[in-house]
């Protein structure tokens, strides 16, 4: 049996996104009051140079379930989720990409692997739907992660993930360093490293159709290999 939620806090984050946040807003408020009493979404608005932070703010003043974060600078990605990580109110928190790859419809079944004693439900993403130059970065950055930091995951970067709210009380996400795209593997390391339980459940991955990918930015990607690399050499010389 699905269990029902007292209450969720869902949020997105999004960097020039403009097309992409209404849809999103619009899904998930007609999506996730089935699975939870209480619904809130957040708008990471992180460093936008578009309508993005303008459209945000009018969807949070139609509707009081709505609210936005602005950075202004941008912190990153791993910034930008780490802000709707703390934001969060509930007793369970919920999270996926402000660009439509992934379909909110499919909480279902983050919500269908939670259970007793299963803290996160983290997602995997079933056939990635990226052009042939992102996919070799996608699949060698997966190995290698899996490689040097031991395995256990079939996908440390898929953006669909769902947690009970004390598991950031009983591991503080300053614990987690990079703001960059190495926020999420860096996470699920030290989730794993501090006993939290975590469930996988495969979730369709769509093309985008809206704006430019962002994620394979040459400078994205230095950033996501000298954050690697760091935590990599921590981890040797103080092991957790
Ligand atoms: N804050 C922030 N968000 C970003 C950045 N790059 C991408 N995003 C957001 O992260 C999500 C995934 O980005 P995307 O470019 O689609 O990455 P991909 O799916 O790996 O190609 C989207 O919601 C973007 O708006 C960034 O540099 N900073
Ligand atoms: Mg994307």
């Amino acid at each position: 049996m699905t269990e029902h939620l007292s209450g969720l806090s869902f949020f997105f984050p999004a960097r020039d996104e403009e097309l992409n946040i209404e849809p999103m807003v619009a899904r998930a408020l007609a999506v996730l009051p089935m699975y939870a009493d209480w619904v809130e979404v957040t708008i990471v608005d992180d460093g936008s140079s578009d309508r993005t932070g303008a459209i945000a703010d009018a969807l949070a003043r139609a509707d009081p379930r709505v609210k936005v974060l602005h950075h202004r600078p941008g912190r990153g990605y791993g910034g930008a989720v780490r802000a709707g990580l703390m934001s969060a109110t509930q007793p369970f928190v919920f999270f996926t990409d402000g660009d439509q790859q992934f379909d909110v419809a499919d909480f279902d079944k983050l919500i269908g692997a939670l259970g007793p004693g299963v803290d996160a439900v983290i997602g995997y993403r079933l056939q990635l739907a990226y052009p042939w130059r992102h996919l070799v970065v996608s699949g060698v950055y997966n190995r290698v992660i899996r490689l040097l930091f031991s395995g256990g995951w079939r996908d440390v970067d898929c953006a669909f993930k769902l947690f009970r709210a004390d598991v950031f009380a009983r591991v503080p996400l300053n614990r987690v360093h990079s703001n960059g795209a190495f926020f999420s593997p860096e996470l699920l390391i030290t989730l794993r490293a501090n006993g939290i339980v975590m469930r996988e459940v495969g979730i369709p991955h769509h093309p985008r159709v809206h704006h430019e990918p962002k994620g394979t930015s040459p400078e994205a990607i230095v950033k996501a290999i000298r954050d690697l690399l760091l935590l990599r050499l921590s981890l040797w010389l103080r092991p957790r």
